[in-house]
């Protein structure tokens, strides 16, 4: 069989891997791609071919928003059927939310979709960019009899692949920036470029890619603290136009068992906005019933994250409410894996 050369499209939507430091204000901002491509001439060098697109204005990610997100997918539903793979490059801080957002608005995947970034700027002499660059690339163009070997939407940084949602942004000063608690890493570079199959999601065959572009973002998230006041979370669980709510509770899905507590949930529930349970620990997930703390949660019809990460939750809850998931499905479709985004 006459191995085919990967296609790669680079999709550059801004981060600190492209910026400059403004001589004026002394902050990084995002400049012209052009230049990024020029700063790495071992692009040349690969065993593919690269293509380039970008967005008319990068950003920051944390300018990074919903219809980002969209204008992300778009432009891989167009280019699809002509690359093999996809490399985005993102600001650091929000990569983990628009890499969960895409892993659900692209469903039957069969191509690599890679997120990466750096921490420091592609011409800064001790970047971390060039390295996260290449590699992103080299797996988007790994083949196995001429078909990708990986088929989701991962996030590559400092030498480790993970599954984009099942990521964390952990440290804004090390080069090890993100962790995947709950799910091992896809692939690690080091001499080799090593996969760990039995660790990606099976192959999708047959089925036609479908984008889902409708994300609805009426959607509350809120972290307990020991000493939280009723008329703080009255305000956000009585949000107007609010169609879910997040809570982030302790340990394995703990929470007060406070009588106001309880009959906040059970009135929220009543007035048929969902409540979403997910732990504030980073490895782990929740477990209701587990312990007298959360057995009422459980009985009254709170929706489980499991060990699903912040982002995904909020991103998968944005595509469910997107898709207007019956009400009466919703607490299924929200415990059911989609894209492996929970045990
Ligand atoms: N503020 C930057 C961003 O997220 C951080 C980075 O890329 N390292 O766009």
């Amino acid at each position: 069989m006459i191995k085919e050369i990967s296609k790669i499209l680079l999709i550059y939507t801004g981060g600190t891997i492209g910026m400059v430091k403004d001589a004026e204000i002394g902050a990084l901002k995002a400049f012209n791609f052009n230049n990024l491509v020029k700063k790495i001439p071992e692009l040349k060098l690969l065993d593919c071919e690269v293509d380039t697109v970008s967005f008319e204005t990068p950003i920051d990610s944390s300018n990074m928003n919903p219809d980002c997100w969209v204008k992300i997918a778009e432009i891989i539903e167009v280019n699809y059927q002509n690359y093999n793979g996809f490399v985005i490059l993102h600001g650091s801080d929000t990569m983990s939310y628009t890499a969960s957002a895409l892993s659900f608005m692209l469903e039957n995947l069969t191509k690599p979709i890679i997120f990466t970034g750096a921490q420091l700027p592609i011409g800064d002499l001790r970047t971390d960019a060039k390295e996260n660059l290449i590699t992103s690339i080299q797996i988007a163009s790994l083949q196995d009899n001429n078909m990708p070997v990986i088929r989701e939407v991962c996030l590559y940084f400092e030498y480790k692949l993970y599954r984009g949602n099942r990521t964390t942004k952990v440290n804004a000063e090390h080069f090890q920036a993100f962790k995947s608690f709950n799910y091992p890493c896809l692939a690690e570079s080091g001499v080799n470029l090593k996969v760990n199959k039995r660790y990606l999601l099976p192959p999708t065959t047959g089925k036609q890619l479908i984008v889902n572009k409708t994300l609805d973002n009426a959607i509350a998230l809120v972290k307990l603290f020991p000493g939280v006041t009723a008329s703080f979370l009255k305000s956000v669980f009585c949000s107007p136009n609010i169609k879910a709510v997040i809570i982030e509770t302790y340990g394995s899905g703990n929470c007060t068992t406070a009588q106001w507590f309880v009959d906040l949930l059970k009135g929220t529930i009543q007035k048929g906005i969902f409540v979403i349970n997910i732990t504030q620990c980073v490895g782990g997930g929740v477990n209701m019933g587990h312990y007298e703390t959360s057995s009422a949660l459980k009985n009254m019809g709170v929706i489980s994250g499991s060990d699903i990460t912040t982002e995904a939750a909020l991103t998968k809850l944005m595509c469910l409410l997107g898709k207007n998931t019956p009400k009466k499905s919703m607490k299924i479709a929200f415990e059911t894996p989609i894209n492996g985004e929970m045990t």
